[in-house]
């Protein structure tokens, strides 16, 4: 399974046996170069930036780092070897042998799951292609290069599939993806988070860790399915996934440390002293989390979906964890608790286990998000400040699913439209909240030195000291 480097698309899947599909490929290749250099990190194709390159996917030979130009990064096709005799885990097919190829009565379900996943890798490269100008740190333009590379990675794994399992749709579809953009009013990307501004540094690292991790659990649930190469390839991007919530996770902590220790140092707890102070005050940091927790659950879909219900059922996406689950893998009968909204007030109910698979990736995702919370809320509470930051309610400020046209406070209480108009200055960023966090925004780049809004990390990267040259400007 070495990755052959030699090849213009390095791979581990003999691409050169297939010349048909080598050729696709290469004739996609420079529409994909062309994306990156039109809306990928701008001002920054010359960097040489140290960066890892896989070399291989067994785990002893992940990673080698060196600089390279972004532009000229090898991107390519790498998926996990195949499990012998590995079956089908999970739904009507359960126990009959995978797939090597694509169940003609599956196909269009299959295509659209992978051109769901395929579309937000592009759209978050688009989403922060101008945060490069604002880096609070060398260390930390390295790691939005680091991550905006291997998004790109993403949709190349992607892309392989519908090249080589869909034909000439799948030809249309992998342009298509080069086609949609961000934010765009007539050809925006599919799903709603993905067409939000990440305007600033604090909305990176909560979308690195929140939107990321829908990325951990949809990968995590198609990394069993029944279709063999779509589970040996996010199986592989998961590996690459881990990266880019550390990235996330370490940079609120490094923010909310910051905040404190400014907080104590200078005995201010009024959010104006705070900010008077450089800092970002622990009440925008909460409003930014609401923003982009509420953004990031919709992005489960609907809490009842009969489409949830097929994709299971038919062998396509699994649950988070579905081998080491203890049921039938059918759900044929079961059940699952859900909340909801009924006569203006929130009610649990049960429903059908298959119907609520959304839910309950949601509801897994919900649990894995607290624990960055509590790791923040302890960097407060070392610093004696009394203040603690919560995850919204799992109802607050949605647009899909059962949650979407009611009004729901972060507390989780059913609220009537005018106490939601009052209370969303307390709840979501402000106008006001965005315009300060931008104010702080300003590059630092010589090695070592940290914006005052950040504290440094303990470590460097790959062992190297924090204040390593981590880019070469040129
Ligand atoms: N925005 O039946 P439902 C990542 C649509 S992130 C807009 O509940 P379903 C990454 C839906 O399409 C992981 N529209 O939908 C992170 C449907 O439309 P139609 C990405 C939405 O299919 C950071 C309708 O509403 N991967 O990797 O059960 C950086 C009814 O909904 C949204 C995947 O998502 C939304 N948020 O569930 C880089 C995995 N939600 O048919 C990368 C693949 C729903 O009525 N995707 N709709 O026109 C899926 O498994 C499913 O498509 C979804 C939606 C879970 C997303």
């Amino acid at each position: 399974m070495s990755i052959n480097y030699s090849e213009k698309i390095p791979n581990n899947v003999n691409l050169a046996e297939d010349r048909a599909l080598q050729r696709a490929l290469e004739h996609w290749q420079p529409g994909f170069l062309n994306w990156w250099r039109d809306v990928g990190p701008e001002g920054a194709q010359v960097f040489d930036v140290y960066l890892r390159t896989a070399t291989s996917v067994e785990p002893e030979g992940w990673a080698q780092f060196d600089y390279v130009k972004m532009p000229d990064y090898r991107w390519g096709i790498f998926l996990n070897p195949p499990q012998p005799d590995r079956t089908i885990p999970f739904g009507e097919h359960k126990g009959e042998p995978v797939w090597q190829e694509v169940p003609g009565e599956h196909r269009a379900n299959l295509r659209r799951i992978i051109v769901t996943q395929g579309d937000t890798e592009p759209a978050s490269v688009e989403q922060q292609r101008h945060l490069g100008l604002t880096a609070p740190s060398m260390y930390d333009l390295r790691n939005l290069f680091q991550v905006n590379v291997e998004e790109g990675r993403h949709l190349w794994a992607m892309v392989y599939l519908l090249h080589k399992y869909f034909g000439r749709d799948g030809r249309e579809e992998a342009e298509g993806l080069l086609e949609r953009r961000s934010g765009d009013a007539d050809n925006p990307r599919i799903l709603g988070a993905f067409n939000e501004k990440t305007p600033d540094w604090l909305a990176f690292f909560m979308f690195t860790y929140f939107t990321d991790r829908d990325g951990k659990f949809q990968l995590l649930a198609l990394s069993e399915s029944g279709f063999d190469p779509l589970a040996r390839t996010t199986q592989f991007m998961l590996t690459e996934e881990g990266h880019h919530m550390f990235v996330g996770r370490s940079g609120i902590s490094r923010i909310v440390h910051r905040t404190a220790q400014v907080m104590r140092e200078n005995n201010a707890e009024d959010p104006a002293a705070v900010r008077a102070l450089g800092v970002i005050d622990l009440e925008t940091i909460q409003r930014y989390i609401n923003f982009h927790f509420s953004v990031t659950v919709d992005l489960f879909g609907a809490d009842q979906s009969s489409n949830a219900a097929t994709f299971f059922s038919s062998g396509l996406k699994g649950r988070f964890q579905e081998t080491a689950l203890a049921d039938d893998h059918v759900l044929k009968g079961d059940s699952y608790r859900l909340t909801a909204v009924e006569d203006g007030a929130l009610v649990e109910r049960e429903a059908g286990a298959l119907n609520t698979l959304n839910e309950r990736l949601r509801d897994d995702f919900i649990a894995d998000s607290m624990n960055g919370i509590a790791r923040w809320n302890r960097q407060i509470e070392l610093e004696g400040i009394p203040f603690r930051l919560r995850l919204p309610h799992k109802g607050f400020n949605r647009r899909i699913g059962g949650f979407a046209g009611a009004h729901i406070s972060p507390d989780g209480r059913v609220i009537g439209a005018e106490e939601w108009q009052a209370g969303l200055k307390h709840w979501l960023p402000t106008m006001d909240d965005r315009a300060f966090v931008a104010s702080l925004m300003g590059r630092v780049v010589t090695p070592g030195l940290f914006a005052n809004w950040i504290a440094p990390p303990p470590v460097g990267i790959n062992g190297n000291p924090v204040d390593f040259e981590y880019v070469r400007f040129n």
